[in-house]
């Protein structure tokens, strides 16, 4: 395992290069999920592929920007599923982004995730690592190196309210809760990028990030496989929870096609059981 995240930190340097050199325009081709793709996450996928087929215990890759999966080592155990550049469309106005790894072994279902890790491009780069039975671990880059920084943990109850989907879209339940929140006193911290909005959360002791089904998105925008259940993880291992729109826990999530979305909501426990009301759901 520790190979695979030795490779994270490699690619974590070359896709911060690319953000500040390469070319921010369009690509010719659409990404599986039909969205137009930028050359910055063509790049950033061939990075990752690259670095990733040096890696003998990877067995296999599946990646937010491409149909199917890419066999690298037979002999490998864990499949890689990730998002290579997150947010990207913020770039050119920019905002952090971050790419997002989840490492599966077996069947790619939430209960066969064995650890996660995200990085953060922003001002500096950040990276943080969950693996089983440990809180997640925050990393930050000095030089060419990563430096460990210290262990996450979420407080029972945060400030900080990230609201994700088009409000005119969202069920009645959903936009009263989220206003009660507001009327609580949560400031809106929303920037577009899940992986800078949920990672604010984390290192600010808690709060709520909510990406509901809508009216134009029924099963939510955000990918199980390699978004949603990555960050469930990192959730419930930094002491707070993540659940979908009927209050099911995300880490128990089965997906039908590699490309499935899912409603998501992540943030400590004061939050989510409040939540769950809000949804009539335990
Ligand atoms: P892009 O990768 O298309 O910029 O989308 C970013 C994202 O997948 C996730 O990072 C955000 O939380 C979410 O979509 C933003 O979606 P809305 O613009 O619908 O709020």
């Amino acid at each position: 395992m520790q190979t695979v995240f030795e490779a994270i930190k490699k690619i974590a340097f070359e896709i911060d290069n690319a953000i500040k050199t390469a070319d921010l325009g369009y690509a010719e081709g659409e990404n599986a999920s039909g969205e137009d793709q930028l050359k910055l996450d063509v790049l950033s996928d061939q990075i990752i592929e690259k670095e990733f087929a040096k890696v003998p215990a990877v067995n296999s890759l599946v990646s937010e920007e491409k149909e199917g999966e890419l066999e690298l080592h037979d002999s490998g155990s864990y499949t890689v599923c990730y998002d290579p550049l997150d947010g990207s469309s913020l770039v050119d106005v920019n905002l952090s982004v971050g790419s997002i790894f989840g490492i599966y072994q077996g069947i790619l279902d939430a209960q066969n995730l064995v650890a996660s890790a995200y990085v953060v491009y922003g001002p500096r780069i950040e990276l943080v690592i969950a693996m089983k039975e440990s809180k997640p671990m925050l990393y930050r880059a000095a030089g060419d190196q990563f430096r460990a920084i210290g262990e996450i943990t979420l407080n029972e109850k945060g400030k900080l309210n990230a609201p994700g989907g088009t409000q005119q879209n969202w069920p009645p339940h959903h936009k009263a809760f989220i206003d009660s929140l507001f009327a609580e006193g949560y400031r809106l911290r929303y920037s577009g990028g899940m992986v800078p909005d949920l990672h604010q959360i984390m290192l600010k002791g808690g709060g709520l990030f909510s990406y509901p089904g809508t009216s134009d998105k029924p099963h939510g925008k955000l990918r199980q496989l390699f978004e949603v259940i990555p960050f469930a993880f990192m959730y419930e291992q930094a002491g707070g929870q993540a659940i979908n729109d009927k209050g099911e826990r995300l880490m128990e999530l089965v997906p039908g096609h590699h490309h499935d979305t899912s409603p998501c909501f992540f943030g400590s426990n004061y939050e989510i059981e409040a939540l769950k009301k809000a949804y009539g759901v335990k």
